[in-house]
């Protein structure tokens, strides 16, 4: 019986094996055990005889057991760790990592900018009403951008902005002067897509009302912000223009950053970048907002974003900013 349990338990190459030699000799039913049952039948003379040699039988394969358990578990270890070795020279997987979009980029830099000269950034919704798009700011019944085709109507009442300018009214329905703020935004209009419309784009809205605030004040702001934005040397200069919501109003343009008035393809030859429409706030829009325009002045500006940003980083199609193809993204 030794003999056998020997060889087994030399042949068992796992723990489960081992278990399997253990419980067929030594378990309840095991072979061994077997013949200890079997002792009742024996002679008072060959009792303590066979139970003797019995005992070193049982001692002699436990301690084979276990020498082979030890062994065993060792193997089991090392194969285990083989298993899950680790190679710490194996190159690791490339992270792909994220950048701001161009139009973020530019966004916090025209943010910081006006941050810097005291401005604060608020928000205003994107659907919003006919009286904050159209009525509070003066536009007569009649203008064409209040028509069909050129915005887009939720309800009779309620439509996608087609400006920030409403901030300007929701900020001074809000905040008493003095006011300096600037609302960065999306805006929706629309327009056939191309090269420089999308009927999605983006606009910065600015506005100051205060005691004795003059034009003076709103070129002193808007030359601190493009020297800042496109560069030192770069010069405005005003076009007389009309909007609802300013008189006097005016379109704003830049000496352009890259050829200083040349001529070149960021500026199409004229040698100016178009810039922004701004203007004194209108006395009926200080009026509609609860603001005395007899005590109060203020300017105000909008720019779109979107073409400010085309310019500064060259880029000639307005659409290239929202279809989000990594090799014109991966650029900035
Ligand atoms: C306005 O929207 C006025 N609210 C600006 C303003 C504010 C004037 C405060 C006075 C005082 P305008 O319609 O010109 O103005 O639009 C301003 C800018 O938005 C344009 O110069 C252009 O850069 C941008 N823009 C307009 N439509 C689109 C479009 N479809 N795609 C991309 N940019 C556009």
């Amino acid at each position: 019986l030794e003999k056998k349990a020997k060889a087994e338990i030399e042949e068992a190459n796992s723990s489960d094996e081992l278990e399997r030699v253990r419980v067929k000799y030594l378990g309840k039913k095991g072979e061994l055990t077997e013949v200890l049952r079997g002792m009742g039948s024996l002679t008072a003379e060959e009792r303590p005889l066979v139970g003797k040699i019995a005992n070193e039988v049982r001692g002699s394969i436990e301690t084979l057991l276990q020498q082979a358990k030890e062994s065993i578990k060792t193997k089991e270890l090392q194969h285990k760790l083989q298993a899950e070795a680790l190679d710490v020279t194996m190159p690791g997987k490339q992270v792909a990592i994220g950048k701001k979009h161009p139009l973020t980029k530019g966004m916090d830099e025209l943010k910081n900018i006006f941050i810097g000269m005291g401005f604060k950034v608020v928000e205003g919704p994107e659907v919003d009403t006919v009286h904050y798009n159209f009525d509070a700011l003066n536009s007569p019944k009649n203008h064409p951008s209040r028509d069909m085709s050129d915005t887009f109507y939720i309800t009779e009442d309620i439509l996608l902005r087609c400006h920030t300018s409403t901030v300007q009214i929701r900020s001074m329905e809000n905040m008493k002067p003095p006011i300096r703020i600037i609302s960065p935004g999306r805006c929706f209009r629309n327009d056939t897509p191309d090269a420089t419309h999308s009927p999605m784009f983006h606009q910065l809205e600015g506005l100051v009302v205060d005691k004795g605030i003059t034009l003076g004040d709103l070129k002193g702001t808007l030359e601190v912000f493009v020297k800042h934005f496109f560069g030192s040397h770069t010069k405005i200069k005003f076009r007389p223009h009309h909007f609802p919501f300013t008189e006097p109003s005016a379109e704003v343009d830049a000496s352009c950053f890259k050829c200083a008035g040349e001529g070149c393809s960021v500026c199409k030859g004229s040698g100016w970048i178009e810039l922004l429409g701004c203007g004194m706030v209108h006395p009926n829009v200080l009026a509609n907002c609860g603001i005395d325009p007899e005590v109060y002045s203020g300017f105000a500006f909008g720019m779109g974003i979107d073409r400010l940003i085309m310019n500064k980083y060259e880029i000639d199609d307005i659409r290239l900013l929202f279809e989000n193809d990594m090799r014109f993204l991966n650029q900035f």
